[in-house]
């Protein structure tokens, strides 16, 4: 509906490919089932997590969001201007423009798996922030984390609001913060939202939001299945289930077989019993403490933490 801003550019690495065929039949077939989270995120998907941002029981935008305008001017003091600024994840980019005046990036690099969204969504940017120049790189950051070489040099400064971190298992997280170290380099920087840990019933609360767009999130994966591999999952077979595993510090995201029942994928037939399920999603949450220790041993020297009065959340500052 644009016409092309010739600042924004798209990159597609194409990382779809295969892969979703590929996680799901071997993710039914192990012991305990399970699908990788970054599968909810198709067109529908990402709609469904901006919902998900919209609940009132999922505190950690609001809190988040007030922590960046509270202290945008810290922030941008230590990131510096003129740096390039990566996001893997960032979907509808919303995060970002409540810091882009205040650090004037010299490039902001979008990445998303959703192709589609992330387009839709660095061209909205662009025409907001007419002085930007957006490199959108359209890849599976849990995959690969690479830079289109149009990317102008300059101090890089990785972006993770949302806690995305939290979705990753520990030696995930791991390795994460290492690839980022190494993309950023010494000199470089992350700024990083992480959820921490509170309260069970707030934390359970926030994945089970009452007007169930949670649920329905968590359902999308059954439905994607139908529509791209061939899947015949009855929705209303499937419940969703979300709880606080005090002992490994996660949120747990469940799909639950209501009753023992069959079901084909592309020809081949899984077995569920009654009550059996497939695990979706964790959602780790941090002590500050444990995250400092994490990012120190990817190379990382905490700078900073900002956090609110309730403690819900914390936005870090590092060196890398
Ligand atoms: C993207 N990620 C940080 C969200 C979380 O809280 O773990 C995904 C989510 N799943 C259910 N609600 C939100």
């Amino acid at each position: 509906t644009t016409a092309t801003n010739p600042k924004v550019s798209f990159h597609d690495y194409q990382p779809e490919l295969e892969s979703f065929r590929a996680a799901v039949l071997l993710g039914l077939a192990r012991e305990h089932k399970q699908i990788p989270p970054k599968f909810f995120y198709d067109e529908r998907g990402s709609q469904l997590f901006e919902d998900i941002l919209e609940q009132a029981e999922y505190y950690i935008p609001t809190v988040e969001k007030r922590l960046y305008q509270e202290h945008a001017a810290d922030m941008a003091q230590l990131i510096g201007r003129d740096a390039v600024l990566i996001e893997p994840g960032s979907g509808s980019c919303e995060k970002v423009q409540l810091l882009l005046e205040t650090i004037r990036p010299a490039a902001y690099v979008p990445m998303d798996i959703s192709g589609d969204f992330l387009r839709k969504a660095s061209c909205d940017l662009g025409a907001a922030f007419p002085w930007l120049h957006v490199y959108a790189a359209c890849l599976d950051f849990t995959h690969e984390l690479r830079l289109p070489a149009a990317v102008p040099e300059g101090r890089r400064v990785v972006f993770i609001p949302g806690s995305s971190l939290g979705n990753f298992d520990l030696p995930e997280a791991q390795h994460f913060l290492f690839q980022i170290r190494q993309l950023v380099g010494k000199g470089g920087g992350l700024l990083i939202g992480v959820d921490r840990k509170k309260d069970k019933a707030v934390l359970e609360r926030a994945y089970n939001d009452a007007a169930g767009v949670t649920a329905d999130f968590n359902l999308n994966l059954l439905v994607r299945i139908n529509q791209e591999l061939e899947g015949n999952f009855d929705l209303e077979a499937f419940r969703h289930e979300a709880f606080y595993n005090e002992q490994l510090g996660r949120i747990e995201m469940h799909l639950i077989s209501r009753k023992a029942q069959t079901v084909s994928i592309d020809g081949e037939v899984f077995r569920f019993a009654e009550g059996e399920s497939i695990h979706t999603e964790n959602s780790y949450k941090y002590h500050p403490q444990e995250f400092g220790t994490l990012a120190q041993a990817a190379g990382f020297q905490s700078r900073q933490m900002w956090t609110d009065a309730g403690q819900l959340f914390g936005i870090y500052y590092l060196d890398g």
